[in-house]
């Protein structure tokens, strides 16, 4: 079978480029890239803004980053044309870039669905380009099928933010009726995390600062909510949270700071688990041997999730029950909108439209 199109696609189109470690992102015209015998383009709709973007534009992490880049992904959008070895993904379909653009398929971890953990990766708006342009190029494997009943702003976010707390959920063995803690729950990923968490069954104590924070994890169904900025005893404050006052089940770690890295082992449950999920650079775990071997606390790190978490991860939003709370900008003020996550100012998920 040959190569496919929509008669429609432009030779070149708005994108926010990265071209020089620290920003900051150039607004500007680009040629469009033809998809690759397994690959898709799609004409990005939405893209969700997610915290790895301004990292990835910081060098943040110990991981070489592609210059110029194109950052981004959280894209939903359309299909517009297929390479000839694709035959499950039609022109018009809707289908969304994730961060992992693609992954070998033939290691030892993609074959048992571990994609996540594949040696050699292609990763949106990392090491190839991603969602903050008008189109943009994923492999027809990974891209996530999106159903055309889904709104094509809101389910942006699901794939990055849902996706990765969904999995951390489904790693952190917390069942129905437990307590989890959620830290960073007034952000992108914990605002998800507080929706997928309760749906699920789970109690959440969402930890993060301030009075807009506090309001949003409240109404995102959080059970209580732990201010750790003005805190005086944190653990003390979680623990009574919990129920029964011996701690959390599990823990969530989404901040992008390295001090709840080192505290969480005070207050989780014994038998608890804690689950690393945010990547603030340069950070370390710290926990006691003593309290981690005779109270037999599990940590561990998650990292996204396989092509099957995303399926569902998305069907959770299409039944209704992810409502997480979003606000639409447009493409050319992506600037605009890392300055505002510097600051700690988001609540929730910002969304760039690709339009304008
Ligand atoms: O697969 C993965 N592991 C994965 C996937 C996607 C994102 C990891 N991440 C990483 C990002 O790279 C980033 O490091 O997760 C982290 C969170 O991403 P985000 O949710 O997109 O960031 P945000 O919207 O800025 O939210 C961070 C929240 O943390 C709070 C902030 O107030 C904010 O609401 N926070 C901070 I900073 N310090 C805190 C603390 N000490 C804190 N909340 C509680 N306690
Ligand atoms: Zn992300
Ligand atoms: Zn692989």
């Amino acid at each position: 079978m040959s190569a496919k199109a929509a008669s429609d696609v432009p030779k070149e189109q708005w994108a926010q480029v990265v071209e020089q470690k620290g920003g900051p992102v150039v607004y500007k015209k680009i040629p469009v890239a033809e998809p690759g015998p397994d690959e898709v383009l799609i004409n990005i709709k939405y893209s969700g803004v997610c915290h790895t973007d301004l990292h990835a534009m910081n060098g943040d992490w110990p991981l070489p980053v592609k210059l110029p880049l194109v950052g981004g992904h959280e894209g939903a959008g359309v299909v517009v044309a297929r390479g000839s070895l694709v035959k499950d993904i039609e022109i018009g379909d809707y289908a969304g870039i994730k961060w992992l653009n693609g992954s070998c398929m033939s290691c030892v971890y993609c074959r048992q669905s571990a994609e996540s953990v594949c040696p050699s990766p292609a990763l949106s708006g990392y090491t190839v380009d991603g969602s903050f342009q008008q189109y943009a190029i994923g492999k027809a494997a990974h891209v996530a099928r999106i159903p055309k009943d889904c709104d094509l702003a809101a389910v942006a976010p699901i794939l990055c933010a849902g996706l990765t707390v969904y999995k951390a959920l489904k790693e952190s063995n917390a069942k129905p009726g437990m307590h989890v803690a959620i830290v960073g729950a007034g952000g992108g990923l914990g605002s998800f995390a507080l929706q997928y968490a309760k749906a699920m069954g789970l109690h959440t104590i969402a930890i993060d600062g301030g009075e807009d924070k506090k309001q949003v994890c409240l109404e995102l169904g959080a059970t209580t909510f732990v201010d750790f900025a003005t805190s005086k005893n944190i653990v003390a404050d979680v623990k009574k949270a919990s129920g029964d006052g011996l701690g959390p089940d599990a823990v969530i770690l989404l901040a992008v700071s390295e001090k709840p890295f080192q505290q969480a082992s005070e207050y989780v449950r014994s038998k608890g688990t804690i689950v690393c999920v945010g990547l603030p650079g340069n950070a370390f775990i710290k926990a006691p041997v003593f309290d981690t071997v005779v109270r037999e606390i599990v940590i561990k790190g998650s990292y996204v999730g396989n092509r099957q978490d995303t399926a569902e991860a998305i069907d959770f939003f299409r039944r209704g029950l992810i409502k997480a709370p979003y606000k639409v900008v447009p493409l050319s003020t992506l600037q605009d909108v890392y300055d505002l996550m510097i600051k700690g100012q988001i609540s929730g998920r910002y969304i760039v439209d690709t339009a304008n």
